[in-house]
Formats: structure tokens, C-alpha cells, sequence
């Protein structure tokens, strides 16, 4: 078996990174640095087409993006308990979790991003505004729903997590969940794991 995770810091590739820390499982790190273009080679546009990081190789299978490579890996090495089993409620809530942050939680967020790479002038501040009250209602359910839990499944600690701890904490980036003091504690609380740690290390 041989993992290879196509890596920028501080982009969405630290979700599949901060994964396989917790697995604990072997995986070599391919660091790529936009700005010399690393991520543009005719190579890595051949592994994704996109130039986007992250991208997972395990032996001939090539993955693109990042909830679905960190599914893919809870499932592949089911003793790192990353995953509820499939066909019970805690498999449909850890759907339903992944999914709230791709397509509830992530669509305002990169809206803010691309708003922020804008020059001054560009910027569109009735998008913005409304982008962030988007972020800060979403955010408020998550904020009511993990005052009473620990991990977003209400059980133990899994790949959810992951992906929502970081999501969020791209909102607290914002400044944007700052009174959400539950949502602010799980996201302390989840990249306080020395796995975390471990995954923003370098
Ligand atoms: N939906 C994709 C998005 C991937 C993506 O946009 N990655 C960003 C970094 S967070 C990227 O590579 N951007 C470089 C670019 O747009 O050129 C995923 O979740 O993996």
C-alpha cells in the first residue's frame, strides 16, 4: 500500500492530512507551492485536472476532493473508527454532517474567499455582507446543536468532525463565529488532538 497526499498548508488539504494523522496509518506528503506553479505541471493537472489540492494516489486510485478522499479513507481502515457503520443512524447523520459542510457551509465561506483575493475596488460589499450573514446563520445551527455533544455525531470522534471542525474554523478565520461560544469550543477542542496539531505542524 502506498498513500500519497498532494499538499498545500493552510488550504483544504489539511482535512485529508489531519485524517491520516489520526488513522496513524504510513502516507508520504507532496508538498506543491502554487506560487512556483507546482500545482499547474502538465504531472499534477494529469492527477487533477483542476490544479486544486488535495489529491490522494493509493497505488493506481487517483481522488479529488477532499470530503469525499477523507470518506474514502474513514471506510479503508475501518480500526481507526473514523466512520459509523453503514446502514445505521449514526452513518446517516455522518452523511447528512459531511454534506451540511460541503454544500450548506462551504458556499457562502469560498464566496468570502474569492471576495478577499478581489482588489479593493472589486470587492462587492452587498456580496460580502450577505455571504457572511449566510455563514453566521449556519454556523448558529451548528452552535445549537453541539452544545449538548461532544463530536458532531453525538458519539464518538469521526471523520465529521474533521471536515466540520475545519470548516468551521474557516468561518472563525472571518471573525464570523465569534458569538457562537459552543461552535468555538468544538472547533478548539477539535484541533486541539494531537493529530490535529500534528497535521498543522509544518
Ligand atoms: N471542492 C474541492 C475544492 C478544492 C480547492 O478549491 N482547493 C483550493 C485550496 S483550498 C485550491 O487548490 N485552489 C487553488 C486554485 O484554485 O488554483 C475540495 O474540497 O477538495
Amino acid at each position: 500500500m502506498s498513500l500519497k497526499l498532494y499538499y498545500v498548508p493552510q488550504t483544504r488539504a489539511t482535512r485529508p492530512r489531519w485524517l491520516l494523522e489520526e488513522l496513524g496509518v504510513p502516507y508520504e506528503l507532496v508538498r506543491l507551492d502554487p506560487q512556483k506553479g507546482e500545482t499547474r505541471t502538465p504531472e499534477y493537472l494529469a492527477l487533477n485536472p483542476l490544479g486544486h489540492v488535495p489529491t490522494l494516489v493509493d497505488d493506481e486510485l487517483v481522488m479529488t476532493e477532499s470530503a469525499a478522499i477523507l470518506l474514502y479513507l474513514a471506510d479503508k481502515f475501518p480500526e481507526g473508527k473514523l466512520a459509523p457503520a453503514a446502514g445505521t443512524p449514526a452513518r446517516a447523520a455522518y452523511y447528512q454532517w459531511i454534506l451540511f459542510c460541503m454544500s450548506t457551509l462551504e458556499p457562502p465561506l469560498s464566496l468570502l474567499h474569492a471576495q478577499a483575493k478581489l482588489p479593493d475596488a472589486e470587492k462587492t460589499p452587498a456580496v460580502i455582507a450577505t455571504a457572511q450573514e449566510r455563514v453566521k446563520t449556519v454556523v448558529a445551527t451548528v452552535d445549537k446543536i453541539i452544545r449538548t455533544r461532544e463530536h458532531i455525531l453525538g458519539e464518538g470522534f469521526s471523520a465529521a468532525d474533521v471536515l466540520l471542525a475545519s470548516t468551521v474554523g474557516w468561518a472563525k478565520g472571518y471573525g464570523l463565529v465569534e458569538s457562537f461560544p459552543y461552535a468555538l469550543e468544538y472547533v478548539r477542542r477539535c484541533v486541539a488532538r494531537p493529530a490535529a496539531k500534528r497535521a498543522r505542524s509544518d
